[in-house]
């Protein structure tokens, strides 16, 4: 089933300059990207996003971080993209995450964790609207498809 999720290039990301990188690995997996910005997340902004932390102790920390450097957000579509980039991803700490992946490969940090991508269809279609007009979303197909899928697919 075809998906989109909500995926941010976090400060820590931009900063280490490996951006292109990030956007490579899911171009190489086969996703579109169909919309993306790059954006400075506002305090208020930082609180929906996070709306599960605000009340958790960490969260000053957290919105420091998210809300401290320039930030990319992309919409990346795909066969199941939301469950698929998550495990791109890697489990939250640099630490636990399995090599080979994002964090895996590229953090030893909880916090300093690089990327972020929603952990579910609700959660995707709620971030989708906090970055994302409808009309910033491109529906275009990609004429490498059926390269990449079987019609089925
Ligand atoms: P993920 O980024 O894997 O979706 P979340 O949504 O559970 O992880 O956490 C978002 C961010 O909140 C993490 N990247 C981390 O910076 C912070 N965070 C989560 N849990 C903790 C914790 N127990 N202590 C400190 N910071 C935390």
């Amino acid at each position: 089933m075809r998906e989109r999720t909500l995926v941010l290039l976090k400060p820590d990301c931009v900063q280490r300059r490996l951006v292109g990188q990030m956007i490579s690995r899911f171009e190489n997996k086969g996703f579109n990207i169909v919309a993306m910005k790059l954006l400075r997340i506002s305090p208020d902004l930082a609180r929906q996003h996070y709306a599960e932390h605000v009340s958790k102790p960490f969260y000053p920390g957290l919105e420091r971080f998210i809300t401290g450097g320039p930030v990319v957000a992309l919409i990346v579509e795909g066969p199941e993209a939301i469950r698929v980039v998550r495990e791109m991803l890697g489990a939250t700490s640099g630490l636990q995450s399995a090599p080979g992946t994002i964090r895996g490969d590229f953090s030893c940090s909880r916090q300093m964790n690089l990327v972020h991508a929603s952990d579910g269809p609700a959660a995707a279609a709620r971030e989708i609207a906090l970055y994302f007009d409808d009309g910033e979303i491109q529906a275009d197909e990609l004429t490498l498809r059926p390269w990449l899928l079987a019609a089925d697919e």
